[in-house]
């Protein structure tokens, strides 16, 4: 039978169709899909990681990962997504400049679709600019922006201030995430939210939306 174990490990391999079935085993066996989620993809991914870091995995491989574990995450969606409870907004959300990891903003993405949100998607490597300009046109309510390496983590803080000298600052909660992103980082550039993972930051917008 499936575990979690296998699916840790067809994520390091990139092994898309081992991933896609050791997920519908692990499902229907009676397995959460956020524990999938979290110990077999998420985990995965962060083994990926520390290769990557240690140079026994190279680029073209982990990008390998990466695809395979979207292709994990869309079998997931119908079983991550509460459709119930839905929230009403319209979010901006996207990866800032610079940045090109887009696994977790789509998670997000994901989970706030299923919550209810109208989301705007900007993408990955997203200019200040480009969110002010998205702002304005949505009429947004909140602003999620996710950010992967420490060096992209400032385009966070220009963005708002970009905000800010657009004079839409006020309009909008500004919800801030990624793998180097910390609360007190949040804190420290003035967003309104900090997510650890997809989940708590859809928590955090629908607060926003009923407050
Ligand atoms: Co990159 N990379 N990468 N990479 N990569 C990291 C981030 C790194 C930690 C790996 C390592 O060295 N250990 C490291 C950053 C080091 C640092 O800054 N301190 C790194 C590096 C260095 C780089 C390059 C510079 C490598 C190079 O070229 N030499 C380069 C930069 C490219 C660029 O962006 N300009 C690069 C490139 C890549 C790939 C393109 C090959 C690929 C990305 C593919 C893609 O995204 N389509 C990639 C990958 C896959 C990773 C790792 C292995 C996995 C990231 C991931 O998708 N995790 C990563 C190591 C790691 O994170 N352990 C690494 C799974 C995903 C679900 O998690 O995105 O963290 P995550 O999302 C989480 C939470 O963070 C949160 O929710 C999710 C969970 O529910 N979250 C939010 C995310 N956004 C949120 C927003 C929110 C709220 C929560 O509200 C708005």
């Amino acid at each position: 039978m499936a575990n979690l174990q296998d699916l840790t490990e067809a994520v390091i391999k990139g092994d898309e169709d081992k991933i896609k079935l050791t997920i519908l085993e692990l499902l229907n066996a009676g397995t959460p899909a956020k524990e999938i989620m979290d110990d077999g993809l998420i985990a995965g991914m962060n083994i990926v990681g520390g290769k990557m870091e240690t140079e026994e995995m190279f680029i073209p491989e982990v990008l390998m990962s990466a695809k395979a574990m979207s292709a994990g995450v869309e079998i997931l969606k119908p079983q991550l997504t509460d459709e119930e409870n839905a929230a009403s907004g319209t979010m901006i959300l996207g990866t800032v400049q610079g940045d090109l990891h887009d696994i977790g903003k789509n998670l997000v993405k994901m989970l706030m679709e299923g919550a209810g949100f109208s989301v705007i998607d900007l993408g990955t490597d997203v200019p200040p600019a480009a969110f002010v300009d998205a702002i304005k046109e949505h009429n947004a309510d909140i602003v999620a922006m996710s950010a992967l390496l420490t060096t992209t983590m400032p385009k966070m803080k220009e963005t708002m201030e970009a905000m800010e000298n657009a004079g839409i600052r006020d309009q909008v909660k500004v919800l801030v995430g990624g793998a180097p992103v910390t609360e007190n980082y949040a804190d420290e550039i003035g967003a309104d939210g900090y997510g650890y993972d997809a989940g708590s930051a859809v928590r955090i917008a629908k607060e926003y939306m009923t407050n």
